[in-house]
């Protein structure tokens, strides 16, 4: 019998220690991940974030998932940035349906000084509604971090994605130390990090390891980790891509709850594929964040009231905002 006792929470992890975590038997590795999860999180709540792309389409970037790079015929608009009143009202929106965090997305491969600008009023104007504020627009450059926290940022979305060995596969227009030194510079700014990956992309089980291994030595780990399950879109490298096992996926979830067991481990991108069981699954394995609303960034997400649904059927409570005086708001 697998000695569950053994648990150490000051295990460092390497990745032949994450791939141990992935060859349990699925029940002895989801009663870890849930004990681990129960040692630090209220088990029934869930963080939600909802999502908006405030500039989307034509990134210089070749990404092999994602449906925003001009370099793949995937029919999407390519658009400027949203107008910041825009911007508020869908805020306000997310905000009345229950979100505590506004997550706003633009496909660059980094901000312009001028476009920072712009993004710069948004945060203000959201943090002003009395959201937590995240933003991801790429790759920063010196000093553009600071302004960030400076108008009132609170996280940074910047994910490593897959295993440094498989990087090259799925982007070669930037590398791993690229994103590597941006999540260095948020963390200096003081902004809490968010940081996770996507699977599905044909990696192998030891790539996914190897992943979380990577998220896992961040030092501090990351405050938020979005766990995304490949959306295929049609027209992207990837778009044929064969499906990951949905119990692989919650194992992926259940080892990335064990190892950043002070993280919170947010079921992404691929939920509405997902159906209510394997996302329930996940919930037991230590997910308590969700993106809530309609639509992602491009692609669509369960909407509210099935989300909705599914938590009254579950038990699942919205995690208010640690300090938050919400109900005065
Ligand atoms: N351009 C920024 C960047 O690359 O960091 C931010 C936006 S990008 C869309 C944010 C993350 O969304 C990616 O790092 C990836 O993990 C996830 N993502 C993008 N397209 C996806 C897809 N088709 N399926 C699942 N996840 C996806
Ligand atoms: C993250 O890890 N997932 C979100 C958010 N961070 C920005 C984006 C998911 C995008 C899914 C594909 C789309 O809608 O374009
Ligand atoms: Fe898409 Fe971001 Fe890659 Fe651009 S950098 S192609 S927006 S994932």
């Amino acid at each position: 019998m697998t000695d569950l006792s053994a648990i150490n929470p000051a295990q460092t992890w390497d990745q032949a220690a994450i791939e141990a975590l992935f060859e349990l038997p699925f029940n002895d590795l989801l009663f870890r991940a849930q004990t681990v999860h129960r040692a630090h999180f209220d088990a029934n709540t869930v963080q939600m974030s909802t999502l908006l792309s405030v500039k989307t389409g034509g990134c210089s970037e070749d990404c092999g998932y994602c449906s925003q790079s001009a370099r793949h015929d995937t029919g999407l608009e390519r658009e400027r940035l949203l107008d910041v009143a825009e911007v508020v009202s869908a805020a306000q929106a997310a905000k009345a349906s229950g979100a505590t965090r506004f997550c706003m997305g633009a496909a660059w491969r980094g901000p312009k000084d001028r476009d920072l600008d712009g993004v710069i009023d948004m945060v203000r104007q959201v943090k002003a509604l009395g959201m937590e504020t995240c933003v991801t627009l790429g790759m920063l450059q010196a000093g553009q971090a600071a302004k960030l926290k400076a108008a009132g940022l609170d996280y940074y979305n910047h994910n490593l994605d897959t295993a440094p060995e498989f990087y090259d596969q799925v982007v070669t227009t930037h590398t791993y130390e690229d994103r590597l030194d941006t999540l260095s510079q948020v963390r200096e700014a003081g902004i809490s990090v968010c940081c996770g990956g996507i699977v599905g992309l044909g990696e192998s089980r030891a790539m996914r390891a190897r992943l979380i291994a990577e998220l896992a030595r961040l030092d501090p780990q990351p405050e938020s980790v979005p766990i995304n399950k490949l959306v295929k879109v049609p027209g992207t490298p990837l778009a044929a891509e064969a499906d990951l096992d949905p119990l692989e996926f919650v194992r992926t979830i259940a080892v990335a709850r064990i190892a950043m067991p002070a993280s919170h481990v947010r079921l992404s991108a691929g939920r509405r594929e997902l159906g209510e069981a394997v996302q329930a699954l996940c919930f037991l394995a230590g997910a308590n964040s969700i993106f809530y609303g309609d639509k992602l960034l491009t692609t669509g997400n369960p909407d509210v009231e099935a989300d909705q649904a599914l938590f009254a059927k579950l038990g699942l409570r919205p995690e208010p905002v640690k300090g938050c005086r919400c109900a005065e708001t």
